[in-house]
């Protein structure tokens, strides 16, 4: 038991100093979804509006709370023969006062708040890049109908140019959000939001999607990369390019991605142009369910896969070949995992390798 007469700071320091040290552990310098560390012009114009909004609040709470803590201490039952104070009822000045009050903060904010929604929702006028972006349980699906390209879970962007992007969903309603870069907005099966942001650094940004679309939503997150124009220019004419017919091993990886139905579902050899990608969605479209899936002819050009969940490596492909279900529980790959209880399309040791060479080489 605690001794009575311990000094009373030093309880409280026993209580505030964990305290601190678990509030000052959030002041780590990586903050990569940080919405106070804005890096474009939307971010920013957000970031500006909540700082407004959140001193107006602090100032009501402190006005509030003061008042509330003067009455009680003013107003305390000081003595046991203290009888009861003036009891009233109803006081026309002070009711006009709070309803007053508010309806002037309100209005002040709404001014604010009303430019900030006019300024995000308008692309500016001026060349801007156009991306689709189109989210599936549970990655993301970017094209670029300008350039003839299709993409997924990686958006390479010009630094400093505006990106006009229109959302739309495949399935459930999603979120689209890049904290440093612009705040959430949903994408609707059948209905398009458009949105604009600008990276005004180059770099890599965290998204993530914001609106919990089903089991594997906590791992649907994508980057954005704001590459230099000239870096830009040249993905784009790399991701243009129909890849090399596949040589040597990954040739063998090339056939048992074929024989093995891979071709089902992924985009291969190609991206705009090849047909392939639309009959399938048209399909989609119409029921007649097929998944659509991540393009994957210049895979080897990301960073990482399945939704940002894994760096493309040798041993993350063959952990993910072996058992995608593992790997991200819920995911729509897992469909052929169901296949591989046939043994004709079970993938053995000798085609996971082939696999992996074959998806590695197609840079
Ligand atoms: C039933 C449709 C379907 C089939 C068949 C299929 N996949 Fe997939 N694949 C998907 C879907 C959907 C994803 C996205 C999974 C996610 O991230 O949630 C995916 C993701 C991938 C990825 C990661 C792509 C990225 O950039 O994130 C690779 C690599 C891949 N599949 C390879 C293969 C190979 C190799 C085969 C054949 C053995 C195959 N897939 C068969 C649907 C399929
Ligand atoms: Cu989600």
């Amino acid at each position: 038991m605690m001794d009575r007469r311990s000094p009373g700071h030093l309880r409280l320091a026993a209580f505030t100093l964990p305290l601190i040290a678990l509030l000052a552990a959030a002041c780590f310098p990586e903050h990569p979804q940080s919405t106070f560390d804005a890096q474009g012009p939307v971010a920013q114009k957000q970031l500006d509006l909540f700082m407004i909004i959140f001193w107006a609040a602090v100032f009501v709470f402190v006005v509030v709370q003061g008042a509330l803590l003067y009455t009680v201490l003013r107003f305390r039952r000081r003595q046991q023969q203290d009888s009861l104070p003036p009891q009233w009822h109803g006081n026309p000045r002070l009711e006009v006062a709070w309803t007053i009050a508010p309806a002037i903060v309100l209005a002040v904010i709404a001014v604010p708040t009303i430019t900030t929604i006019w300024d995000t929702a308008t692309v500016p006028p001026g060349e801007s890049l156009e991306v689709n972006v189109t989210a599936h349980q549970w990655w993301w699906e970017f094209q670029y109908p300008g350039l003839g390209v299709v993409t997924a879970n990686e958006l390479h962007v010009p630094v400093g140019r505006t990106v006009k992007v229109s959302l739309e969903s495949r399935d459930v309603i999603h979120s689209f959000w890049v904290p440093k870069l612009t705040g959430k907005t949903d994408l609707i099966p059948r209905n398009t939001n458009v949105i604009w942001f600008r990276a005004d650094q180059a770099g890599t940004y965290y998204g993530q999607c914001a609106e919990f679309c089903g089991i594997a939503h906590a791992q649907m997150r994508f980057r954005v990369i704001a590459d230099a124009p000239e870096a830009f220019d040249a993905w784009v004419a790399l991701q243009g390019e129909r890849p090399p017919a596949p040589a040597g091993p990954a040739a063998q990886g090339f056939r048992v991605f074929v024989q093995k139905g891979c071709t089902v579902c992924h985009t291969f050899g190609g991206s705009e142009g090849e047909g392939v990608q639309q009959g399938r969605m048209d399909g989609f479209l119409k029921g007649q369910a097929q998944y659509p899936a991540p393009n994957l002819s210049h895979f080897a050009s990301r960073e990482t896969f399945a939704a940002g969940l894994l760096t493309r490596t040798d041993e993350n492909l063959r952990r993910w070949l072996l058992d995608p279900r593992a790997v991200k529980p819920g995911n729509r790959m897992a469909q052929l995992a169901e296949a591989y209880t046939n043994a004709e399309k079970a993938l053995s040791e000798d085609d996971i390798s082939a696999l992996v060479t074959y998806l590695q080489s197609l840079k």
